[in-house]
């Protein structure tokens, strides 16, 4: 068994979480900048004015602002040929709807490909991974205004013709189906930049759950970027033909808890709901046949959706699917059954699988599995994980070492399911590892929620000088990047 030719392998930031510089060189503000940091048990709280005397994670995250060309060298040290990072949408636009970009953050970028080009990494780019600028939250509701999908589609121009000759593989946003997986909050907020006008003008902090949700709008601001989405790719398409451009999925994996038809049916519903709506619009260019009843039972009125959005879906469909892939959990009628948490959401407890520091349970198997599922259902459309990883503590030796057997040991079984997935003959093309660097925790604000190959000195009291350390899964890494995926030991 082995890897095919020209496999891409690397890792994958998103800039609000490696970044920081939150402000410099004329960058606006956008939503995690506005998120106070949590925990395991505490969930992030959101406060609309910021607090001056708040500790911010985003502000200065791991400084990557400052320190891209020592990190993208370490990654080319593990023999890397892609990167997966995002644009920060409020460098280009600060305020997401100004007239004219900021030439000083298109730059900036210009900076950080040119460095991926030194090391011959192809640069794969989210153009929004959470990171809508904060005033088109404030002023337009996100994209529950169908004015924001302009706002988008000129973003994505922008960043298209400027980087044509410099980025070829796309992705239009990040994990775009979690406001179906957890109605409300941080999905609503992260995903679609919506908040309810009440909560916008609060003078309290704001646990994310607690955050007001309105299932109409969710789903209209869906809708309208799934519109945005598919605008892009037609636009990106025409701009630059070589261009492969990517949905992205936060895929939630479920088995049935036991063979009683009834948890088979609803773990069948929750895979379509959470997965394929929207995987099937981008993919396939058509909401699935049984979205009608889901809307109705949701109470959905879809009048918003219009015949000429119909004909954009068709014609923008994605030529690749990515997804991140952290954990499976099971579905079951039965409510009495241990729930566990999991990215982005709950799940019912697997009791064959362990778990991570942080309850997401661990299943390299599921991974195969879920390759395989996805090429049964988008034949002929490659695939790429774009996001797998473990979240753990980790702790320097004296001798200034950090030895994380524990993070091996997952890659080494998710790397090896990669494998036995291509043997099966899944159309995959790649894969990149979430946070190759520590980072900050999108879930919970954490610094101490490691998941890097590489150590940063940033703890979450705000101490910490920003210097870099390769833990041992640093030459674990490097060897298996290095010998296409054959040296796993
Ligand atoms: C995904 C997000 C990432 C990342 C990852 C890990 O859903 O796309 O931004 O953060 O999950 O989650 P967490 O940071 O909560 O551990």
């Amino acid at each position: 068994m082995s890897f095919p030719k020209g496999f891409l392998w690397g890792g994958a930031v998103a800039a609000n979480q490696c970044e920081g510089a939150y402000l410099e060189d004329g960058k606006g503000l956008s939503v995690p900048d506005m998120l106070l940091g949590g925990d395991m048990h505490t969930p992030r709280t959101f406060l609309p004015k910021l607090d001056d005397t708040a500790f911010y994670p985003s502000h200065e995250a791991v400084d990557f602002y400052h320190h891209y060309e020592e990190d993208i060298a370490l990654f080319a040290e593990m023999g890397w040929n892609v990167f997966r990072l995002s644009i920060n949408w409020g460098r280009i636009f600060p305020n997401g709807d100004d007239e004219e970009p900021n030439e000083k953050g298109l730059e900036f970028y210009d900076r950080v490909f040119d460095a991926c080009k030194k090391y011959n990494m192809e640069p794969l780019v989210t153009l929004c991974h959470y990171e809508m600028p904060w005033n088109l939250v404030v002023k337009y509701n996100g994209f529950s205004d169908r004015r924001v999908i302009d706002f988008y589609i000129k973003y994505a121009t922008t960043c298209f013709e400027r980087y044509k000759g410099k980025v070829k593989y796309w992705l239009t946003f990040n994990e775009i189906n979690i406001p179906c997986m957890m109605e409300g909050g941080m999905s609503n907020l992260y995903g679609l930049g919506i908040m309810d006008p009440e909560d916008v003008n609060s003078s309290q902090r704001i646990p994310f759950s607690k955050l007001k949700s309105n299932t109409q709008r969710t789903y209209e601001a869906l809708h309208n970027e799934f519109v945005a989405s598919a605008l892009a790719v037609m636009k990106g398409h025409e701009i630059n033909p070589e261009f492969k451009i990517g949905n992205m999925i936060c895929h939630k994996t479920v088995y049935p808890y036991s063979p009683n038809p009834l948890d088979v049916m609803k773990c069948l519903e929750e895979d379509n709901h959470m997965n394929n709506l929207c995987g099937d619009v981008q993919v396939r260019g058509e909401y699935p046949f049984w979205a009608k009843r889901y809307f109705k039972e949701k109470g959905v009125d879809t009048s918003f959706i219009t015949e000429e959005d119909l004909e954009i879906l068709k014609k923008g469909t994605v030529d690749m699917y990515t997804c991140s892939y952290y954990q499976t959990t099971c579905v079951t009628v039965d409510d009495s059954v241990e729930k566990v948490p999991g990215n982005m959401s709950q799940g019912v407890k697997n009791p064959y699988l362990k778990a991570s520091d942080w309850g997401w349970q661990i299943d390299p198997v599921g991974l195969r599995y879920t390759l395989n599922y996805l090429a049964n259902r988008y034949p002929h459309t490659p695939i790429m994980i774009v996001e797998n990883g473990i979240g753990a503590y980790d702790k320097v030796e004296e001798d200034g070492s950090i030895h994380d057997p524990y993070r091996i040991e997952y890659f080494k079984a998710h790397i090896q399911a990669l494998k036995e997935a291509c043997e099966d003959g899944v159309p995959l093309m790649g894969y990149t590892s979430w946070g190759p660097i520590d980072l900050v925790s999108a879930g919970t604000g954490q610094y101490a929620k490691r998941y890097g190959f590489i150590y940063v000195d940033r703890h979450d009291d705000g101490t910490g000088d920003f210097s870099r350390k390769k833990k041992d899964s640093f030459y674990w890494y490097q060897k298996v990047c290095k010998s296409n995926g054959e040296v796993l030991d």
